[in-house]
């Protein structure tokens, strides 16, 4: 008779999984044009700028449309141009998890950690495929970059009036919401940039139609007369006098036929600036023979500075979290709110959305497995183009305190580096994820989120989905579903921000320039020493418009 029961159960838990897919259509938009983007393989052997952005990616693209207002400026990035996709739906809201493993936007990487992440390789950077939320960080940020906050919120503005949207909240995100009052996530503060406890609506740079906008539009803002922009142009090294006091002279890039150009700075008041994110830009002035030579020496990098910090203080936030199969219908979604809790977590959430094909295989064989192949799943995974019918709701630790490093795995610019976050290293980021987890769990068995989601399914149902699936490459242990510890640490996954390696006051000073070398700064998220807001994008846009703003002041006073 039990076996009956559990056998029922399990099928009809089944019959609900393997209803996850139904079909979907999307939209098209037409693209803005720059005569200034160009390939590289047009640019000439030697060419001279007053400033040379290596990365145009969330950083680069905002600092270079504000440099060009009375500078000369060239920005070199490694990717395409995200204006050309195809189809121009690939990169909407219903195609985030297909649009993250696209390799013509996103080069993957697993870290020493196990875990799946992926670097930008697109103008435009992490935003041409990141989840879209926007929010601002945190009033500590602010206050411990020193950055002046008037200057500060006008930067944000100036992002904001180009590429940021209220997200609509239709009813699965509501339930959502209202799980999180429920919960205890209080108070409702409705829709805002602004950091402060409790549920709120945030921005998105998805508009209403779930078309996204880039940092490659604050393009748009560039007095096109002043600006060069080369897609395909790969930097390996940064060229930089040797002596007492280095200096930057320019770099070396490579086209898209191998080819190498120079670009070289003009004047004394020229500037190299490194934007290549948290992966890149530490690998770079490790290439240029900025970092610890310890590391660099065994690769037959001349040491230019012995700077042992670069590479360090490697984070990325941890996030864990449940997928929850729905009976009802749910909206195309992806993050239009956010729960801050006092206990330090950022609780997040979408639904409905287009699952990968890849996915789709994992998560057949493994449910076949997660039911100890009771029944056959042929079915799903051979249905392509499917979204999730129900929703993921995550959790992220705050910080985090946990740290590691980056090393160089060879002097090759297109490999990614050896790095290691360390998750959960910190007993208190441990303690965070449980926390976390808790209140997860508290929404989803929510009297306002009853209606999505199947009775049948318990807690430890959902919870053992999860524990099943391959979504990192680390030990499950016989606990993994029992014990919300064993949890976080065995299923732990990234919400990609991941942050560090060339930090203020170890790599660089409070102006971003690169410590013991003139002309030469590093402007985004390795400068972080936590990640700011419950998502970085924002301040990663605003720090590259801002210090724009702070460079020209510099130069013209
Ligand atoms: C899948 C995903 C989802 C995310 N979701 C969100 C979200 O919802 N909200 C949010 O706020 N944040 C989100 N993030 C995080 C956010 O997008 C990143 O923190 C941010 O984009 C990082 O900006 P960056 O300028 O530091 O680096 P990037 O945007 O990565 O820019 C670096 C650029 O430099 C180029 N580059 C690197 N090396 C070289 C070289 N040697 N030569 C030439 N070019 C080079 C790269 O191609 C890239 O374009 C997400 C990130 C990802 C990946
Ligand atoms: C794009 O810009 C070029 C050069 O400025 C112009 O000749 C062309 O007509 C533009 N195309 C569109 C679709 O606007
Ligand atoms: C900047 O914006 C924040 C948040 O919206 C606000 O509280 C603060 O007063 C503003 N500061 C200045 C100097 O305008
Ligand atoms: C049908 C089937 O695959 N049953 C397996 C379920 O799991 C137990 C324990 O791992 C196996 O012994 C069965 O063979």
């Amino acid at each position: 008779m039990l076996q009956i029961l559990v056998s029922w159960k399990l099928f009809s838990i089944f019959l609900i999984l393997a209803n996850l897919g139904v079909f979907q259509f999307g939209q098209s938009e037409t693209a803005p044009n720059y005569s200034f983007v160009e390939e590289s393989t047009s640019a000439p052997p030697i060419s001279y700028y007053d400033y040379i952005i290596v990365g145009g990616g969330t950083a680069g693209c905002p600092l270079a449309a504000t440099l060009s207002e009375s500078a000369n400026v060239l920005v070199l990035e490694r990717g395409g141009s995200p204006y050309v996709i195809k189809p121009t739906t690939k990169t909407d809201q219903v195609n985030f998890l297909t649009a993250v493993l696209d390799a013509s936007l996103a080069q993957p990487f697993i870290s020493e950690d196990g875990v799946l992440s992926h670097r930008a390789r697109v103008l435009g950077g992490g935003t041409v495929f990141n989840a879209g939320f926007y929010s601002h960080a945190e009033t500590e940020f602010v206050r411990e970059a020193g950055l002046d906050e008037s200057l500060v919120n006008d930067s944000y503005r100036w992002v904001e009036k180009k590429l940021v949207f209220e997200p609509p909240v239709l009813q699965w995100q509501s339930a959502v919401r209202d799980g999180l009052l429920e919960a205890g996530v209080l108070p409702y503060n409705g829709f805002t940039y602004d950091h402060i406890y409790g549920t709120k609506i945030g921005a998105s740079i998805f508009d209403k139609d779930g078309h996204r906008h880039s940092a490659a539009d604050l393009l748009e803002y560039a007095n096109p007369n002043n600006i060069k922009v080369y897609l395909h142009a790969t930097v390996p090294k940064i060229l930089l006098t040797t002596g007492s006091r280095p200096k930057a002279e320019g770099v070396i890039f490579e086209d898209a036929k191998g080819i190498k150009h120079k670009a070289l700075l003009k004047d004394s008041k020229s500037e190299i600036i490194v934007a290549a994110g948290a992966m890149g830009s530490p690998q770079l002035l490790m290439l240029s023979g900025v970092g610890p030579a310890n590391q660099l020496e065994p690769l037959g990098i001349d040491v230019v500075i012995d700077q042992p910090m670069v590479g360090q203080g490697m984070a990325d936030n941890p996030l864990n979290g449940l997928i929850i199969p729905s009976p009802l219908p749910v909206e195309i979604s992806l993050v239009s709110l956010v729960g801050i809790t006092q206990s330090g977590n950022y609780i997040e959430a979408g639904s409905g959305l287009n699952l990968a094909p890849s996915w789709i295989g994992w998560i057949s064989n493994n449910l076949a497995n997660f039911l100890n192949q009771t029944v056959k799943f042929n079915n799903i995974g051979s249905t392509l183009n499917t979204r999730l019918k129900g929703g993921i709701i995550i959790e992220k630790v705050k910080g985090p305190i946990s740290k590691g490093n980056l090393e160089l795995k060879s002097t090759n610019p297109n490999d990614t580096p050896k790095v290691k976050f360390n998750y959960f290293q910190a007993p208190e980021d441990l303690r965070k994820c449980v926390q976390g987890m808790e209140t997860v769990i508290n929404i989803v068995n929510s009297k306002a989120f009853s209606i999505f989601r199947y009775e049948i399914m318990s807690t430890q149902d959902l919870l053992n989905l999860v524990a099943a699936l391959p979504l990192n490459l680390r030990p499950r242990h016989l606990n993994t579903a029992i014990s919300l510890e064993q949890f976080c640490i065995d299923t732990v996954m990234t919400l990609w921000h991941y942050h560090g390696g060339c930090q203020v006051g170890k790599v660089v000073d409070q102006n971003y320039r690169v410590l013991g070398v003139d002309g030469l700064r590093v402007i985004d998220g390795s400068t972080f020493n936590f990640s700011p807001g419950t998502n970085p994008q924002a301040t990663v846009m605003m720090l590259g418009r801002y210090m724009g703003v702070r460079i020209l002041q510099d130069r013209h006073s």
